[in-house]
C-alpha cells in the first residue's frame, strides 16, 4: 500500500500513528498517511525557524522567484503524477485535473514570482520645517515562519496559493493538508527538494484539526503568522489560537453565494454559466452559487433550463474524458449534504433534479455520489437557503426589482462572491456595489485573474490574499525615514 508521509527539514518521515486515505470515487483505500505527532510538528516549526535564520533569511527577491520558477517547471515535468495523486484523493474527474487545476497550481509559482519582484512599494519626500528634508523608503520582509491550514476542495490550488505567495516574500512554510487530501502537498516536497528549495524551508505535516496536527500547528508559539481556507466554525478556533501570542492571521472561509439573473440577461449564457457556478467540483468550490434570484418575467424558464443543466452534469467514471461530474469528498462530507437534502425535503422545497444518491456501477457504487440538484419554493430564512452545503445544490427564487434582488442576496451570514446577469452595465454596477460580498462577476463566473485581491466580508473571512495583498499578509512592511 502506498505511504505518505510528513515532509520535514528536507526529508519524508514516518511518525507513531497513521490514517487512511481513501478515494471518495470507490470508497477504496489508496493509501497510509503518517499523522504528525505534537513532536513531528515542533520538528518542522524548528526546521522553518532554522531555515529562516540560514541563507534563505537573507535571500533576495529574484533568487527567490528564480526558484520558484523552477518549481512550477517541475511540477508540470511530473504533471501526471500530481494529475493521479489529486485525483485518488479527491474523485476528481480528469479533464479538470489535468487541463485546470494542476496547471494552474504550477502557475501561481511563476506568478507570484513575478508580483513579487516587480511590486514596488511607496517611498515619501518629508519637508521639515527647517527647510531640511527627509526620505521614507518602505522595505518589505518576511513574517517568519507561516502555518498554512488547508482544506479538502481544491488541494493544490488552494495549497500552492498560500505556498508561492509566502516563498516568494522570503517565508519559511509549514503545511497541513486537509487529512482528506494530503497527496499533492507530500509530493509537491519532491519537487521543491529537487528545485533547490533549502531544506526547512517547505514542510508538511498530516493530521486532523483538534488534537492532532492542526491544533498542534496553530498553537505552536514559534509559528508568525497563520493562513487559513476552510469552513467558519473552524475560522474561529483557528482565529482563538492565533489570539495567543498575537500571530497574524488570514481567513478563508465559507459562503453562501448568490446569482441574480434580471430578464434582459443573455439567458443561454447565463444558464450554461450558472449550471457551472453550481454544479462543477460536485459543488464543492468556494466561489460557486447555491442560490439563484431571478427576475420574475424569466423565474419558468430558469427553473426549466437549470433543471435539464442538472439532469446533463451526469455523474461517471473519473478517467473518462466525458466525465463532468464526480463524487463528493469524502462519505462523511456526503452525509452532511444528504441531510441538507432531507431539511430542504421537510421544508417543502419541490425538488426538480437530484436530491438523491444515484445508481453506480462498481467500482464507483462504494463512493459518496450525490445528483445535482434543484430546489424551489423554501423560505428565504429556511436552513438549506441560508446555510452552505457545499454540494451541487441551487436554489430558485423570483424576485420583482433590483432592490428585493439585492436584499434577498445580501441576507445571508456569508460574503464571499456573487454573479449578477444583465445586459444594463449601468444597473449591474449599482447592483454590485450594493453587494457584501468580496468578489462580484457580471455576466461571467470564475474568471480568475491570480493578481487580483480575493477574499469574503461577514463571516466569509478576514483579508484578502492575491496579487499584491498577498504580498501585504506574507510580509511584513518597514517604514526607514533618514533625514538627507
Ligand atoms: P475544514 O474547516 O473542515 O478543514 C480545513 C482544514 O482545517 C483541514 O486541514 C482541517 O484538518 C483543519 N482543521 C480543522 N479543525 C482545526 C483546528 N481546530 N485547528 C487547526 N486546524 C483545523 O474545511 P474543509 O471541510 O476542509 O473545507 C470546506 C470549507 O472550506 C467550506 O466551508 C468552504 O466554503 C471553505 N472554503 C473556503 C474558501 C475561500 O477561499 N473562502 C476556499 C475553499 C474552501
Ligand atoms: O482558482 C482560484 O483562483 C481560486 N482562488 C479558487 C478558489 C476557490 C475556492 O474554493
Amino acid at each position: 500500500m502506498r505511504r505518505i508521509l510528513n515532509f520535514i527539514d528536507g526529508d519524508y518521515r514516518d511518525s507513531a500513528r497513521h490514517f487512511d486515505d481513501i478515494n471518495p470515487a470507490t470508497g477504496e483505500k489508496v493509501a497510509i498517511v503518517s499523522e504528525a505527532g505534537e513532536a513531528d510538528v515542533a520538528d518542522a516549526v524548528a526546521a522553518a525557524r532554522a531555515a529562516m535564520n540560514g541563507p534563505w533569511g537573507d535571500s533576495t527577491v529574484e533568487d527567490r522567484a528564480a526558484l520558484l520558477h523552477k518549481v512550477a517547471d517541475g511540477v508540470i515535468a511530473r504533471l501526471d503524477d500530481f494529475v493521479a495523486a489529486e485525483m485518488a484523493d479527491t474523485g476528481k474527474p480528469l479533464m479538470p485535473t489535468k487541463m485546470g487545476e494542476i496547471p494552474r497550481a504550477a502557475e501561481q509559482f511563476r506568478t507570484f514570482a513575478e508580483v513579487g519582484r516587480m511590486t514596488p512599494l511607496e517611498s515619501f519626500e518629508t519637508r521639515l520645517p527647517d527647510g531640511g528634508r527627509a526620505m521614507n523608503v518602505a522595505e518589505r520582509t518576511p513574517k517568519g515562519v507561516v502555518a498554512a491550514i488547508c482544506p479538502w476542495n481544491l488541494p493544490f490550488i488552494l495549497m500552492t496559493w498560500k505556498v508561492a505567495p509566502a516563498l516568494i516574500c522570503g517565508n519559511a512554510v509549514v503545511v497541513k493538508p486537509s487529512e482528506e487530501t494530503p497527496a499533492t502537498a507530500a509530493l509537491l516536497g519532491e519537487v521543491m527538494k529537487a528545485a533547490g528549495i533549502p531544506k526547512g524551508v517547505y514542510n508538511v505535516v498530516h493530521g486532523f484539526g483538534p488534537g492532532s496536527a492542526g491544533a498542534f500547528l496553530t498553537a505552536h508559539p514559534d509559528v508568525d503568522a497563520i493562513t487559513f481556507t476552510g469552513e467558519t466554525r473552524t475560522g474561529e478556533a483557528i482565529m482563538k489560537a492565533a489570539a495567543v501570542g498575537i500571530r497574524d492571521i488570514s481567513l478563508e472561509l465559507g459562503g453562501k453565494n448568490a446569482g441574480i439573473l434580471f430578464a434582459d440577461c443573455d439567458f443561454e449564457a447565463a444558464i450554461r454559466t450558472e449550471a457551472m457556478a453550481a454544479f462543477f467540483n460536485c459543488g464543492q468550490i468556494c466561489l460557486g452559487n447555491e442560490r439563484l434570484y431571478v427576475e420574475r418575467a424569466i423565474y419558468d424558464r430558469t427553473v426549466e433550463a437549470m433543471t435539464k443543466a442538472a439532469k446533463s452534469f451526469a455523474p461517471g467514471d473519473p478517467m473518462d474524458k466525458a466525465t463532468r461530474l464526480g463524487p463528493l469528498s469524502s462519505h462523511g462530507h456526503r452525509d452532511k449534504v444528504l441531510g441538507y437534502f432531507k431539511a430542504a425535503r421537510d421544508a417543502g422545497a419541490e425538488v426538480h433534479a437530484g436530491g438523491v444518491i444515484p445508481d453506480m456501477p462498481a467500482p464507483f457504487d462504494g463512493g459518496a455520489w450525490v445528483e445535482p440538484t434543484v430546489w424551489t419554493g423554501l423560505a428565504q430564512k429556511s436552513v438549506p437557503v441560508q446555510e452552505e452545503v457545499f454540494g451541487p445544490v441551487t436554489h430558485i427564487m423570483p424576485f420583482d426589482d433590483a432592490d428585493e434582488a439585492i436584499a434577498l442576496a445580501n441576507d445571508s451570514p456569508y460574503g464571499l462572491a456573487g454573479t449578477i446577469w444583465t445586459k444594463d452595465m449601468s444597473r449591474a454596477h449599482h447592483v454590485a456595489s450594493r453587494r457584501r460580498v468580496g468578489a462580484l462577476w457580471v455576466n461571467s463566473w470564475m474568471i480568475r485573474d491570480l493578481r487580483t485581491p480575493f477574499g469574503g466580508m461577514k463571516a466569509s473571512g478576514i483579508g484578502r490574499e492575491g496579487g499584491a495583498a498577498s504580498l501585504h499578509f506574507y510580509s511584513e512592511i518597514r517604514n526607514i525615514c533618514t533625514r538627507l
